[in-house]
């Protein structure tokens, strides 16, 4: 355990300086750069675009999806179709709907990209912004106003229909359920038409590029949207790989082939996006909320708005730095005033190789009456959402909603520390 830090930062380090650093061309080129260019001129005289060799780097099963997804979309051509992203969509989820959207387009397929919730991390707002990335936010009441009977079915990416609100909508409405792409681990039976779910692989983003290379969508330097596109697979394939370093073969393979194309002067500026004061506000009370058990850091953050909820993983982020800390766990209510609905939200990060995410959220809180987990995860982070039913909405009096926030909190710490000081059986 003592040998991972060290290792961990190396690999960091080297990876963000060849990632974010400028194409251009500068003084003190290496032999290697110009080797490079001789053979891009020896590429455009043969009139073969370098954009359109694919790269044979795929393995068969990619292979094999990307020609079961070009039959599927053959027979929906000249359609419409919903893409259903999870309500608090991150880098991966909307990178990989956009590049569905133009792949679909070849076959003349409208694609409508929505989630439910709202873009609360300061990159992703700018992810959007800076890309023109065309993902809409649809209430639930946005979304019953619509006539759903225009769509020949709907999308799931990077989700599996539970962590959307309209998902279960969608489905009453009688649109069926045609796709589903994900690489978290399965969460249910699918009746679809196509399932690609490789939890082997860790961004959902390298399957959508593997469909790329493949020839789905041939991507060319020359169109600003296949550039902007392929920015925000790799911000995705970044983002939910920590930085490449727990990136697998394909995912380095795909970020290797988007290199090609993205454009690393927006990848920068939409990694340097600021974050907002109340965000600030959000990782200052998780710092003085803490408690640290075992190697654990638990810290609950009480209530925030709906706008500021990226503020918890984001804490949490930032206290598994601490030294002695291998896993963090933050915690708030969030309070969404236009709804008014109350959910307590959480997020795991663990640098713990041998702790499951995926495994110790569901173990510590269990199901719903209908079987349900609150929640879930992937190598080295989980989230989990616990509705809070009948005690939820605001109240004028705030000694009842701090008590209320006590209840919450120490019935959520104790559920932790239950896993956290296992008296036989330690973790
Ligand atoms: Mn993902």
């Amino acid at each position: 355990m003592q040998l991972n830090p060290s290792l961990n930062q190396r690999e960091s380090v080297s990876l963000t300086t060849d990632y974010t650093s400028s194409p251009s061309p500068e003084e003190g080129e290496t032999d290697t750069k110009t080797t490079v260019e001789t053979k891009r001129t020896q590429n455009t005289a043969s009139t073969i675009p370098e954009s359109s060799v694919p790269l044979k780097r795929v393995n068969s099963q990619a292979q094999q999806k990307s020609e079961e997804l070009r039959e599927l979309l053959l027979s929906y051509s000249h359609g419409r179709q919903l893409v259903i992203l999870q309500d608090f969509p991150d880098p991966d989820a909307l990178s990989s709907a956009w590049t569905y959207q133009l792949i679909a387009q070849q076959y003349d397929i409208k694609c409508d990209i929505i989630y439910a919730g709202t873009l609360s991390h300061q990159e992703n707002i700018a992810l959007v912004r800076l890309t023109d990335l065309p993902a809409q936010r649809w209430t639930l009441p946005t979304l019953k106003s619509k006539d759903l009977s225009s769509y020949q079915g709907f999308v799931l990416i990077d989700n599996q229909g539970t962590t959307s609100q309209l998902m279960p909508v969608v489905e009453q409405a009688g649109v069926p359920l045609l796709v589903v792409i994900d690489h978290h681990n399965l969460q249910g039976d699918f009746k679809c038409e196509f399932v690609d779910i490789r939890p082997s692989i860790r961004a959902t983003a390298t399957i959508l590029t593997q469909y790329l290379q493949t020839g789905l969508l041939p991507l060319d330097s020359s169109i600003s949207q296949h550039v902007k596109c392929a920015t925000a697979l790799m911000h995705g394939l970044h983002s939910d790989t920590n930085r490449l370093m727990q990136a697998k073969e394909d995912d380095f393979m795909a970020a290797a082939y988007l290199s090609r194309f993205y454009d690393a002067q927006i990848l920068k500026a939409i990694l340097q996006a600021n974050r907002s004061k109340r965000v600030m506000d959000v990782i200052e009370r998780s710092l003085k909320n803490r408690i640290v058990q075992n190697n654990f850091s638990i810290a609950g953050v009480g209530y925030l708005r709906y706008d500021d909820r990226d503020a918890i993983p984001q804490a949490a982020d930032f206290l598994v730095t601490e030294e002695n800390v291998h896993t963090a766990v933050v915690y708030g209510i969030v309070h969404d005033e236009d709804n008014e609905l109350e959910v307590v939200i959480g997020s795991l990060r663990t640098t713990k190789l041998t702790l499951d995410p995926d495994e110790f959220i569901k173990e510590a809180f269990g199901q719903d009456s209908s079987g349900r987990f609150f929640g879930g995860g992937r190598t080295g982070a989980g989230g989990f959402e616990i509705p809070m039913g009948f005690l939820s909405g605001s109240n004028e009096n705030s000694s009842y909603v701090k008590m209320k926030w006590e209840v919450f909190d120490s019935q959520i710490k104790q559920k932790l520390l239950k896993l956290v000081n296992p008296k036989d059986n330690p973790i």
